[in-house]
Parts: C-alpha cells; sequence; structure tokens
C-alpha cells in the first residue's frame, strides 16, 4: 500500500519511545473488580483461587517476556520490573504496556476454568496498565515495598473487617466504625482477643502477596525447591559461539545455570531478599 496518496497519515504515529537507561516498571489492575468479585463470590476477604488466577497470569507474561526480572503481585494487581538495559520492542512505551496487559488479560480468561471450574465468567474482564520509569535501585526497591506494605495494611484490614461481619456478627456498617481510626496493634487485638486469630499465622500468601523471581538456579538448587507452579525453562546460560570442544569443556566444568520463574511470597522490603539477588537489578 505504500506510495498510495493516503500514506501520509502514517506521519500522525508519533513515537514513543521510553527513556533508555531506565527501569521499566508495568502495573496492572483489575478493572471494576470490586464488582467482579461480588458477581463471581470470590471468598473474602482473600480468594485463593483469584489469586492463583492471577499469578498464572503473571508467569505467562514472564514466560513470554526474558527480560522481566521480577513481579509482584497483591489483590488485582500484578507490577512487573524490565531489566533497564532492555530493548524490547525498541522501548517503545505503547507496544511494550499493550502486549503486557493483553497477555495477562488473556491469560487470566483462558486459564479462569482451571481455577473457578464450573463457575463461569459471566463477562469479559479488563485490566488497565501504566509505565512507570525508575531511574534507579533505590526507586525500584521503594517500589516493591511500597507496593508490599500496601498489601499488609490491606489484608490487616480486610482480614479484622470479614471477622468482625463473619464471625462476630456485625454488620458491614458497623464494622467500619469499629475499625475506624485503629492502628494496626489495636486490630491485631481485636482479632486475638475477640477471635483467636494470631495474625502472624494468617498465610503469607495473603501477608505479603505473591512474588515472582527470574532465579538463577544451578540443577542442584532447583532440585531442593519444593514450591513450584510449572514452569518452562529459560534458555539455559552459557557462552554462544567457539567450538563445540571448547563448549563442551566449559560445560564440565561449571554447573548448569538455569534461570527460571519461582513463585514466593516471602518479604522484599527487607535488604535479605536483594542481596541473595544482586542480578534483578543489574
Ligand atoms: N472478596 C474478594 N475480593 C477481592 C479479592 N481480590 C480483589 N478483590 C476486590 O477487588 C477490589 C480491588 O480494588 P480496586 O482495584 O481498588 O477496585 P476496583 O473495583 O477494581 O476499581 P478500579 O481498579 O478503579 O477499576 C477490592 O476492593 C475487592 O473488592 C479477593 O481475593 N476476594
Ligand atoms: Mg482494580
Amino acid at each position: 500500500m505504500a506510495g498510495t496518496k493516503f500514506a501520509y497519515v502514517k506521519i500522525f504515529e508519533l513515537p514513543d519511545p521510553l527513556l533508555p537507561g531506565t527501569y521499566i516498571l508495568v502495573r496492572l489492575d483489575g478493572h471494576g473488580f470490586h464488582r467482579l468479585s461480588q458477581d463471581h463470590d470470590f471468598v473474602k476477604p482473600n480468594d485463593e483461587r483469584a489469586l492463583q488466577l492471577m499469578d498464572h497470569g503473571a508467569r505467562d507474561v514472564m514466560n513470554e517476556f526474558k527480560d522481566i526480572m521480577l513481579a509482584f503481585g497483591e489483590s488485582d494487581e500484578y507490577s512487573f520490573l524490565f531489566r533497564k538495559s532492555t530493548a524490547l520492542y525498541n522501548r517503545r512505551q505503547a507496544k511494550i504496556l499493550t502486549t503486557v496487559v493483553s497477555l495477562f488479560t488473556s491469560s487470566y480468561v483462558f486459564n479462569w476454568p482451571r481455577y473457578f471450574h464450573s463457575l463461569s465468567l459471566k463477562y469479559p474482564p479488563s485490566f488497565d496498565g501504566r509505565i512507570v520509569l525508575y531511574p534507579s535501585a533505590k526507586e525500584v526497591r521503594d517500589y516493591f515495598a511500597w507496593r508490599q506494605a500496601d498489601t499488609h495494611i490491606n489484608n490487616l484490614y480486610n482480614t479484622t473487617f470479614w471477622a468482625l461481619v463473619q464471625q462476630g456478627g456485625q454488620t458491614t456498617t458497623e464494622a467500619h466504625s469499629t475499625l475506624r481510626g485503629t492502628v494496626s496493634k489495636q486490630k491485631h487485638e481485636v482479632l486475638f482477643s475477640r477471635f483467636g486469630i494470631n495474625y502472624n499465622d494468617i498465610a503469607e500468601r495473603y501477608r505479603k502477596g505473591s512474588v515472582l523471581v527470574r532465579e538463577k538456579l544451578t540443577a542442584a538448587d532447583a532440585s531442593g525447591i519444593t514450591e513450584r507452579m510449572p514452569v518452562e525453562d529459560d534458555d539455559p546460560e552459557g557462552g554462544a559461539g567457539g567450538t563445540k570442544e571448547v563448549q563442551s569443556e566449559k560445560k564440565n566444568k561449571k554447573p548448569k545455570i538455569h534461570a527460571q520463574v519461582q513463585l514466593y511470597h516471602c518479604d522484599i522490603i527487607e535488604q535479605a531478599f536483594w542481596d541473595a539477588r544482586p542480578y534483578l537489578l543489574e
């Protein structure tokens, strides 16, 4: 079609490159999930099926885009961190954002029956998305700390709120007013003294959210891992080029390293998580 008198309209399509050498963070969030969760009888405060479906979508995204090093999910949102040197789609903003969000959404719909079985989707869900660029590792770490702190605050509130309603017989209005102005310690006390619930005994998935990490593992490491969803191996690391003999010599010397996407529900605010994985921010 090139060369037609209509082709000039192409000049209205402007480039939208993302600044080089910065961390690309994509965050998506379920659109209208307050209603969707009610319409599909999500368990309150946390629906294991819904959270696992979110994790599945995020894993599909990470298996497709190998430059995503880390993802964090809670409730109806997921954040993805690309390595700062990524050249994906020449760092075109719209292309990266729309492809990530649409792949996640189609995975959510595609895999829905795997988690919700005979409970069918009543209408098509959608997710919004945004890209934020971060200049240094500090902002990236603080971003993930912010999201995990949010998970904690929301989950403590929701757990106490629904205990008051479901076990304490309060109306939702009463539960809201019971909790108004309370600090975290008071919510812990309500949970323990009224309902015998020790907040720290609640599943880590709910307290800490989901952390998907592209881990570098030796075969020995990998065999010791117990919590794992079905994964695809990334391309094994190792030098390309050189003769076959040189390559096989290398293989004999170095343990074979695989990058695999692992799911954790661990602390990512503390230094230890990042110290153990310096490559995430390199
Ligand atoms: N019962 C239940 N509800 C959930 C769960 N996860 C998410 N939700 C619902 O999803 C909402 C997500 O919050 P928001 O993203 O602020 O609300 P939203 O309705 O999606 O609004 P927009 O994102 O602005 O479109 C929560 O407020 C809950 O109502 C879950 O595991 N169980
Ligand atoms: Mg939402």
